[in-house]
């Protein structure tokens, strides 16, 4: 058990004072200061009054998933688009699949181009409304098709070995003007072919390019009049990345201005996968793919490409990750794009071009955990107590599964990512280092949290708008009513929303769409209400402690359920690694003890952090974007949290044993505040931690509810 010290030094105490003093406290104010210097048990104070959010936020758009009448976990491949139209190879679904995307929120399947012979399309590109579709298997060479029509796709004709002596199995290609330039799908083979394919009809072979890589070459990538050639190595050699001038590949062949080759902490192999360069040519950023939880993202400066150096390496462990292997590494501006298989998409920002800094995820793999093992009896494990899954707190992944490619072209706002067996997936990033939005009873989406409080005898919400101080009043839902505020219609205002208990049945009156009613649960379940699926659309949902399932309406990707937790647990939600999903979240009483089903890839989290009389909280106090875990101790009046950020404690004094704590961001700097309602006045009372800023405002009649308590367990 964690225990609390009481551990204040002098100067502290006088800081604090000099602050009070600063602020000419009230009499009330004072009496809370003294309050915190005879009863604060102050470990470590954070203070940062202007640090940089670093709130993570993709937001899923959409998402498409063709049913092929395959059952595989690797149906799909490769992503490509051009206007409104994209293109994702099929794996084990074969052909190709051509999307309508002109509707980014409602793309459309146009087409499946399966002409047969069991053709596995691994790869996908279109350009202008041109198709060019490369057979893994099934020797069918590269289709070039007419996409005029998307619906209607019309082949225009085919390069393999007896048209412009082209590879029959493809693993990867690139369309660089007139050429075709196209590896082998056969790992032995590694010679580059290249093709000019002007003439659909009648490609016309241009010449073979013989890397000095010992083994395969897996990827090429071009930027400018540079090819980068990603080489696999083998058992007895390192694989080589190849940096060829190709400026005149149509009369010469290319020559080699250098190559990248660890002669450090790879003896043979390496697995170079692919790679891609900043936008100024100056770093390339190369994925190594293996499945022994070695791989990584290399970041090489190749300013002289006869000399590049290694400046960087990200390991999933580096990150938290929970996959098999980085995949594929795509640069859009001053963004890299990293499809990570089990952890999805990975967004770096390249501001510093050596050294990527992670601000944005979505995990495209579903479900990131998957139930093994029914409930068993309680063991000594936390994992088999809380669900009994023995293997929850699993290894590292060794399968290729998830997030295989991503496509950052069309702009931040439409990023196309495919994963290998849920399709088509469109996020927008284009808020990846903004704030995130603000959650808690935000009824004017100014990013602050309002005053705003329900009268369960009359049914009537009263609120004060945070953006101008103007009034609301509403009258919606009954007295038997649980609060349930969110954004359920995601323009970025919260809106009005009660679970009734009794019918099962959720009432919302969106700020946008209005009223709706729908059935979803039963008597007995806790409301537990969130973002699962980060479309910015708060999900119905409700955990039934009876059998410690969560039944969830995501509203992009749909219903999903999950079991954890058992029944005495207190479920509610947060965001822990802050990817912009709800993560389930389990507080054992009993133990103190807080279990945590993270959204995406990353491993759960236990956490013992609190006693059995504490109310936990959920919220994100040190503004890392990340939620903290965090009690508040009526009987002493006292909140704890560890800050995510840096893992330190901060204990504040603050309110008595009968109010409702009610932390949340009011006065918009990225932080929850300290705040509660204190039911006997029907007082808000809230310390900013930022800069001890103290207020206490009426709100409210006898008998109210505060509306931000929806989100407390
Ligand atoms: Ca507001
Ligand atoms: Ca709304
Ligand atoms: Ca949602
Ligand atoms: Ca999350």
């Amino acid at each position: 058990m964690l225990v609390f010290s009481i551990n204040i030094s002098e100067n502290e105490i006088l800081f604090l004072a000099s602050i009070s003093q600063k602020l000419k406290m009230n009499k009330l104010v004072l009496n809370y200061f003294k309050k915190f210097f005879v009863l604060l048990g102050l470990l470590f104070l954070i203070l940062g009054l202007s640090e940089n959010l670093s709130a993570q936020k993709v937001r899923l758009r959409a998402q498409i998933n063709p049913d092929c009448g395959s059952s595989s976990n690797a149906k799909f491949s490769d992503i490509y688009a051009d206007g409104n139209i994209a293109v994702q190879g099929g794996f084990d679904c074969r052909g190709a699949f051509i999307y309508d995307i002109s509707n980014p929120d409602s793309p459309r399947l146009a087409a499946w181009y399966n002409p047969g012979n069991n053709q596995r399309f691994l790869e996908a590109i279109v350009i202008g409304n041109r198709g060019y579709f490369g057979s893994g298997s099934g020797g069918g060479g590269v289709h070039i098709v007419d996409l005029t029509n998307p619906y209607a796709p019309v082949f225009l004709g085919v390069v393999n070995s007896t048209k412009g002596n082209g590879h029959n199995a493809i693993h990867e290609m690139l369309i660089w003007g007139d050429y075709l330039i196209e590896n082998s799908n056969v790992f032995s083979n590694k010679i580059i072919k290249v093709i000019n394919i002007s003439n659909p009809a009648n490609p016309v072979f241009v010449r073979d390019i013989n890397p000095t890589e010992a083994q395969w070459v897996h990827a090429m990538h071009i930027r400018g009049n540079r090819m980068f050639t990603s080489g696999w190595g083998n058992s007895a050699n390192r694989g080589r990345t190849e940096i060829y001038d190709i400026s005149n590949i149509g009369t010469q062949a290319p020559t080699l201005l250098g190559f990248i080759e660890d002669t450090t902490s790879i003896t043979a192999g390496n697995n170079a996968h692919s790679s891609w360069t900043s936008e100024d040519g100056n770093y390339l950023y190369s994925c190594r793919e293996t499945n022994n939880g070695n791989g990584d993202v290399r970041v090489y400066d190749i300013r002289n490409p006869a000399q590049p150096l290694l400046v960087n390496r990200i390991s999933q462990q580096d990150l938290g990750l929970n996959a098999v292997t980085p995949h594929n590494p795509v640069v859009m501006g001053n963004y890299l794009y990293v499809a990570w298989y089990q952890a999805g998409l990975q967004v770096f920002d390249l501001t510093e071009p050596n050294a990527p800094k992670r601000v944005g995820q979505y995990d495209t793999f579903q479900p990131a955990f998957f139930e093994t093992a029914k409930p068993t009896q309680l063991t000594d494990e936390p994992w088999d107590f809380v669900c009994g899954i023995a293997s929850l707190q699993n290894n590292l992944p060794t399968t290729f599964d998830g997030n295989w490619a991503v496509y950052p072209f069309l702009g931040q706002d439409k990023v196309l990512v495919g994963d290998l067996a849920n399709g088509l997936l469109i996020l927008d990033v284009s808020r990846v280092n903004a704030p995130l939005k603000n959650q808690i009873s935000d009824f004017d989406g100014d990013g602050r949290t309002d005053f705003s409080v329900y009268t369960p005898s009359t049914g009537v919400w009263q609120l004060e708008n945070s953006s101008n101080n103007a009034s609301n009043a509403f009258q919606f839902g009954l007295s038997t009513d649980k609060l349930a505020t969110g954004d359920y219609d995601g323009d970025g205002k919260s809106d009005y929303a009660v679970w009734r208990d009794s019918e099962g049945v959720w009432y919302i009156w969106g700020s946008t769409v209005g009223f709706r009613a729908i059935q979803f649960g039963t008597r007995g379940d806790v409301p537990v209400a969130a973002d699962y699926d980060a479309d910015g659309k708060t999900d119905i949902a409700v955990w039934r402690p009876s059998s410690g399932i969560w039944y969830i309406l995501q509203s992009t990707l749909g219903f999903r359920a999950f079991n954890w937790g058992i029944n005495g647990d207190t479920a509610f939600t947060g965001d822990y690694e802050g990817d912009g999903k709800a993560d389930l979240v389990i507080y054992r009483p009993s133990n103190g003890t807080w279990y945590v089903l993270q959204s995406s890839s990353s491993l759960p989290l236990y956490q013992q952090f609190g006693i059995s009389t504490d109310k936990p909280l959920s919220g994100d106090f040190d503004g890392d974007g990340k939620s903290d875990f965090a009690v508040y101790r009526p009987a002493e009046g006292n909140w704890y949290w560890l800050n995510s950020k840096n893992n330190s404690l901060s204990v504040y004094n603050f309110g008595l044993a009968e109010d409702l704590p009610i932390p949340a961001d009011y006065n918009g700097d990225g932080r929850a505040e300290v705040a509660v309602f204190r039911p006997s006045d029907n007082t808000w009372y809230r310390l900013d931690i930022s800069n001890f800023a103290y207020t206490a405002r009426v709100f409210g009649q006898n008998g109210d509810v505060p509306s931000p308590t929806s989100v407390q367990p």
